[in-house]
């Protein structure tokens, strides 16, 4: 299996502060693809250079280690077993996961709030996800911040970037802090950034790839007009990973076969990748140095 490019080696991975690991699940999708949204990933992160021009950074240097995909059998959803067996070999390490269909992020969340190492969520995608149920199914991609805030308490959900639900989420959506796409045009990114302001919570960061306008990640299930572009995105994740404390974060619905041939959705959302675990690595310098200070 080909790593996510700056991956460290597998010789190498005890030196691992932070770890990368796919999901490949799509069984709550209608349009079946996005299981194999970590492998374009790893695919696309190939293209990218490994220094990160804008912080003079090489990916090399931060010291990640990409273990792999959960394994699942026949799509089947995952057991905590299945998560526990790559999460918990190493705590207090920051993460990224790799979709995978947005249910994913249910179980993960789960898994890491009943072992106490996430309080809160913040989500950026174009959907609420806050349907109560889905053709019948009350785990679909459709309904995952919903189960989610059951699981959290609504009051530590923030939703990003919205602008499509349907007219029975949009009514329960008053129950969550939301910044929809609306309020990022007028406020501008560091606007809402200093709404959501600081805080020492645990945080799970989720971002559907599908918040992108779909002129630059035409690759999903249900792409929405009128999104945002990847440097807006990366403000968000920069501004994110600088006020709280993200124990992790997931990238998901890149689905391969719906994109376009030169594979931009999976490039950007490799793109993101690199700056998350940038920012990760930015976070725990400053807080080393803090901490060296005292
Ligand atoms: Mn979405």
């Amino acid at each position: 299996m080909m790593k996510l490019a700056g991956s460290l080696s597998e010789k190498d991975k005890e030196k691992a502060l932070y770890e990368i690991i796919g999901v490949p699940y799509d069984g709550t999708a209608i349009n079946k693809g996005s299981r194999e949204g970590p492998k374009a990933i790893r695919n696309a992160s190939q293209r990218l250079e490994t220094f990160l021009w804008h912080k003079k950074l090489e990916l090399s240097d931060l010291l990640y280690y990409d273990y792999g995909d959960i394994k699942l059998e026949h799509n089947h959803f995952f057991k905590a077993q299945n998560i526990a067996e790559f999460v918990l070999e190493h705590t207090r390490i920051r993460r990224v996961f790799l979709g995978g269909d947005h249910s994913v992020t249910y179980p993960l969340v789960k898994y890491l709030f009943e072992h106490g190492e996430v309080a809160s969520v913040i989500s950026i995608d174009a959907h609420a996800d806050f349907r109560d149920s889905y053709r019948g199914n009350k785990f679909s991609n459709a309904c995952v911040m919903r189960r989610i805030a059951e699981l959290v308490g609504f009051e530590h959900i923030i939703e990003i970037g919205v602008r499509s639900s349907s007219v029975d989420e949009y009514a329960s959506l008053n129950q969550i802090a939301i910044y929809d796409a609306d309020v990022m045009r007028e406020k501008g990114v560091q606007g809402v950034l200093e709404e959501i302001g600081e805080g020492e919570e645990k945080t799970y960061l989720s971002i559907d790839i599908d918040v992108l306008d779909p002129g630059i990640a035409p690759g999903v299930e249900h792409p929405e007009p009128c999104g945002l572009s990847l440097e807006s995105l990366i403000s968000l994740v920069q501004g994110i990973i600088k006020r709280r404390d993200v124990v992790a974060s997931d990238v998901v619905e890149v689905n391969p076969g719906l994109d376009i041939a030169n594979g931009i959705t999976s490039l950007n959302a490799a793109r993101v990748v690199f700056e998350i675990l940038a920012c990760y690595r930015e976070r725990d310098n400053r807080d080393d140095y803090s901490h060296s200070e005292k």
